[in-house]
């Protein structure tokens, strides 16, 4: 339960984007629902697109992560930002061959 005012939720699941929900606004006495679509993350380790997920992937993600400009999208998982989430998803590819 809350205090009546105006809330900014985040809404997260395993899988899924996370999405931020603002201005909702709980009134005194009444329940507030709320309904919404998260988006499935879409987990890409072939960084450089050149077919195969190997130790060039793992190298641009760990430059993209020391602040390295890179010419690829290293965001592994989608979630709009390049971490030790995303070097993770790409070592884990290339461990499984
Ligand atoms: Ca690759
Ligand atoms: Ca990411």
């Amino acid at each position: 339960m809350l205090l009546p005012g105006t809330y900014t939720l985040k809404f997260s699941a395993p899988g899924y984007k996370n999405k931020r929900k603002r201005d909702i606004v709980v009134t005194d006495g009444r329940a507030v629902r709320v309904n919404l679509k998260l988006k499935p993350l879409v987990i890409k380790t072939d960084i450089n697109d050149d077919g195969e997920t190997n130790a060039s992937d793992v190298q641009l993600v760990v430059l993209a992560i020391l602040g390295k400009s890179i010419s690829h999208d290293p965001d592994a998982n989608g979630d709009g930002a390049t971490d030790t989430a995303d070097l993770q998803l790409v070592v884990n590819a290339v461990s499984q061959g």
